[in-house]
């Protein structure tokens, strides 16, 4: 698929310091060492609706991840897949009356209107589910070679406690991951399962559902964690430098997909690190499109509120955090944009190498946004209250906030 359009990054002095990121799987604040290129993959949209906040706040927070890269001089090679054929694809088509493709397409198209409004960077590679069948049945060809699967009435699972390391990333108990499994898109009920935990590989064509050739499986459609681990693996490979997307995905999707790629590849780990964004919520519930409590960027857009000031809502808050938005975080970011905006339109102001230093320094320490951007309010601050006399302040301020945290400040 076509990524969307990439905002400029304006260059800094000197290069940032190490990334330091909260992995799920050590359940510990690591270094990251990336390779070269630095290699990410983040779990991108189901496109049956359109992007809301949560979807931004995990999408913006993994970009932090690549703009803190570069900045280090690292080559970034960061791949996201779109889920173009899935359950709640297909029934929210049929509910609606409209082809599931036309709908995809057109989630999809949004999607990169809003990712390209926040200046979020595109991925290398953007990759749906559907074109990548050929790549999905191959892994599962591979995998049914190495003994792992099994059939369930013309259905075929993976047996997840084949792999040794099955559970490293989430660390449940089998209770907590059967009660996930169930909410979560599995079947722990199936009957005819050999473990209820077992995930669907390939499911065999329905009446009235799409259906593609799979080889020496019976025509059907790919199961969702397989997708992202034979995405991955075909365009980043594996021992990748980090997965990424919610928590929601800690389980059963990422252990799945890290189970997966385990046995596809027999090399552990898939990812030096496991990267988890909070839930955003609002009115205290989780943002989901079944509840129906959401608030879509595009429909912000629409009301003529300014992406940037949403960026900086967004990074208002801590990405590991759960929150839930309020019309309040929108216009507390419109009041700190336009303060900003003001600051570096001065002719000169306060010396600010500190400010570079110091966003710098908050990002590398597990994209800690909310003390970057309390680093710019004091600097910001202290220019409107008391200017200065330097002037290339305002020029290295404006470039420390559109290259790190991706806000630009141009009028
Ligand atoms: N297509 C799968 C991933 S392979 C999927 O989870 N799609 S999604 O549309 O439901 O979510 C897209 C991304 O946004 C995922 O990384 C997911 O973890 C994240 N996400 C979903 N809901 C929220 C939320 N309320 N807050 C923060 N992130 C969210
Ligand atoms: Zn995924």
């Amino acid at each position: 698929m076509q990524p969307w359009t990439a905002p400029d990054v304006p260059a800094l002095p000197g290069t940032g310091p190490v990334l330091r990121l909260y992995d799920s799987a050590a359940r510990s604040v690591r270094a990251t060492a990336p390779g070269t290129p630095a290699r990410m993959y983040v779990c991108g949209i189901t496109p049956y609706d359109a992007a809301h906040l949560g979807h931004a706040a995990t999408f913006l927070a993994f970009d932090l991840v690549g703009r803190a890269w570069l900045d280090g001089g690292h080559e970034v090679h960061y791949v996201q897949n779109v889920t173009d054929v899935d359950d709640p694809l297909l029934e929210r088509a049929a509910r609606d009356g409209v082809d599931w493709r036309e709908l995809a397409d057109l989630e999809t198209d949004l999607l990169r209107e809003d990712m390209t409004a926040l200046r979020v960077l595109p991925p290398r590679h953007f990759v749906g589910a559907v074109e990548s069948i050929p790549t999905i049945v191959d892994a599962i060809d591979r995998l049914r070679a190495a003994g792992v699967t099994y059939e369930v009435d013309g259905d075929t699972y993976f047996a997840v406690h084949s792999d040794q390391r099955f559970g490293a990333i989430g660390h449940l108990d089998e209770p907590t991951m059967l009660a996930l499994s169930g909410e979560r898109g599995g079947d722990p009920g199936r009957p005819g399962k050999k473990h209820p935990l077992d995930c669907l590989l390939w499911q065999s064509a329905r009446p009235g559902e799409p259906s593609w050739d799979g080889g020496t499986l019976p025509p059907g459609r790919p199961g969702w964690h397989v997708e992202c681990a034979a995405i991955a693996l075909e365009h980043l490979g594996t021992g990748i430098d980090v997965q990424g997307g919610g928590s929601d995905l800690v389980f059963p999707h990422h252990e799945m997909t890290a189970s997966e790629a385990h046995v596809l590849t027999g090399e552990w780990p898939f990812a030096h690190h496991y990267v988890h964004a909070g839930m955003v919520g609002l009115g205290g519930e989780k943002m989901s499109k079944s509840r129906g409590n959401l608030v879509f960027v595009s429909q912000l857009r629409a009301e003529g509120r300014n992406p940037a000031a949403m960026r900086l809502a967004l990074l208002a808050h801590h990405y590991r955090d759960d929150w839930s938005w309020t019309p309040d975080d929108l216009e507390t970011a419109e009041t700190r944009l336009h303060r900003w905006r003001s600051a570096v339109s001065l002719p000169a102001g306060p010396a600010s190498h500190h400010v570079l230093d110091g966003v710098r320094r908050h990002l590398a320490d597990d994209l800690d946004a909310p003390s970057a951007v309390s680093v710019v309010d004091k600097w910001v601050a202290a220019s409107l209250e008391a200017g200065g006399t330097d002037p290339s302040a305002p020029g290295l301020v404006a470039d420390t906030v559109d290259a790190l945290l991706g806000v630009c400040l141009d009028p």
